[in-house]
């Protein structure tokens, strides 16, 4: 009877938590600001460095309750540079006094030119900040960047047993032994793959994939000694630039541009995690672009749900950039049941500079870009499930806008109740800014 009544319960506690998961609505934001966080919904944060200039959050993650956004801030140094910064936060937007000094950490002359050192992009994993940018070797030209990357422990102490001190950079991985850039990270079970570009010999940049272990050692078993790159997708022989990264089953997918013969193209990459080209990809290629016969496109931010690969970046409407946002199927064909054009709608603010630096996809397939509108605003806009601007469902009109200044990275909280958007606002200076909405 004992055994009865338990196997009874057990399954009674099954059908309820089953009911309770069903029961669960999807949390749809409104696009209002979050007033429990800062004050009303936004935190800046200014000389984080000591030379009280221009601070810059590029990327931002959320993860046990702390968020954490990664970008630059400028030194005090006689000839100032940016360091590289990073900034640890609790929900509230107090800064997180267990991190750092006082919840920031800055680093200056990873590569040793004692000139910029820029983070574009962070990710928590295996209990360690790692954070990826660049760092200028030659500070007396700054034609030489190296891609760095940095990780840390989460107390915001370099970690002792990844690379040199914490830290690891590359020069030259495409030839030219110029600028090597990473732009976007991603770190899975036992890999950490990085995203940007490198300068080639005849001193164009290629899309650049690197791959290293979870010490910071470059991957033997990925590409050439770690390293992939690709030049000329697009067939204009000019720049190719890795914007965004993400891994979904076991494909690499970058996103970002490539000159084409008259302009500059989207451009959408997908390799396997050995950095062989996906062939399931782009008719077997691996590589889809987007080319408007009105002029620039270009991707920079990815993300993808069900199945469906959307990306934000902008567009030239023939007159000016708008915010673009493009959704593809995992084939890497076009979603033309999406959007107001074939599987690409354009949002436009009738001026220049309308770009989606940023993008995140709720449970109801509604898709969050934060970027830039008419280049002196950052904007945040919902497209719905149909790729049309969520009018009458998110802020006012479907976006929100703030004056004087710029979104760069964003990020939902765990449940998808909060969306954190990072950047800069123009006070008496630049200073980092993020904004929380409900
Ligand atoms: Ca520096
Ligand atoms: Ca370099
Ligand atoms: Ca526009
Ligand atoms: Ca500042």
């Amino acid at each position: 009877m004992t055994h009865i009544l338990v196997i009874f319960f057990m399954i009674l506690g099954l059908l309820l938590s089953g009911c309770e998961s069903h029961n669960t609505t999807s949390t749809q934001l409104s696009g209002e600001l979050d007033t429990d966080f800062g004050i009303g919904g936004i935190v800046t944060d200014n000389n984080a460095s000591g030379g009280n200039g221009t601070d810059n959050g590029e990327s931002i993650i959320v993860v046990n309750n702390s968020i954490y956004v990664a970008g630059y801030s400028s030194n005090a140094e006689t000839s100032p540079s940016w360091d590289m910064a990073l900034w640890a936060y609790n929900l509230d937007g107090s800064l997180n006094q267990n991190f750092g000094t006082n919840g920031i950490v800055t680093d200056n002359n990873a590569s040793g030119g004692n000139g910029n050192d820029i983070a574009n992009s962070l990710a928590l994993a295996h209990s360690k900040l790692y954070v990826v940018g660049y760092s200028d070797s030659d500070v007396s030209t700054s034609l030489n960047l190296d891609m760095a990357l940095w990780s840390y422990d989460l107390n915001g102490s370099l970690d002792a047993n990844f690379g040199t001190n914490g830290i690891v950079t590359d020069n030259n991985a495409s030839g030219g032994n110029r600028n090597d850039i990473g732009k976007s990270i991603f770190v899975t079970e036992t890999k950490i793959y990085v995203a940007g570009s490198s300068t080639n010999s005849a001193s164009k940049t290629d899309m650049t994939l690197w791959a290293y272990d979870l010490h910071g050692s470059l991957d033997p078993n990925f590409g050439t000694n770690g390293i992939v790159t690709d030049n000329n997708a697009s067939g204009g022989n000019g720049n190719d630039l890795g914007y965004a990264l993400t891994i979904v089953n076991n494909k690499i997918y970058v996103a970002g541009e490539s000159q084409g013969v008259n302009f500059r193209n989207m451009t959408l990459w997908s390799y396997n995690l050995d950095g062989s080209v996906n062939t399931d990809f782009g008719g077997g290629n691996g590589v889809v672009t987007y080319n408007n016969a009105n002029g620039d496109s270009f991707a920079r931010a990815i993300a993808i749900k069900n199945n469906k690969i959307y990306l934000s970046g902008g567009s030239h409407n023939g007159v000016n950039v708008d915010l673009a946002i493009w959704r593809f199927n995992i084939d890497g064909t076009l979603d033309t049941n999406y959007g107001e054009d074939n599987g690409v709608t354009l949002f436009d603010s009738a001026g220049n500079g309308d770009i989606g630096n940023s993008i995140v996809i709720d449970d109801n397939e509604n898709a969050i870009v934060s970027g830039t509108y008419s280049i002196t605003s950052s904007v945040v806009v919902m497209f719905d499930s149909n790729g049309k601007v969520a009018s009458d469902n998110f802020a006012t009109n479907g976006f929100y806008l703030d004056t004087n200044a710029v979104a760069y990275g964003s990020t939902f909280n765990n449940d998808k109740s909060k969306l954190y958007v990072t950047g800069h606002k123009i006070q008496t200076n630049i200073d980092m800014s993020i904004w929380s909405f409900k």
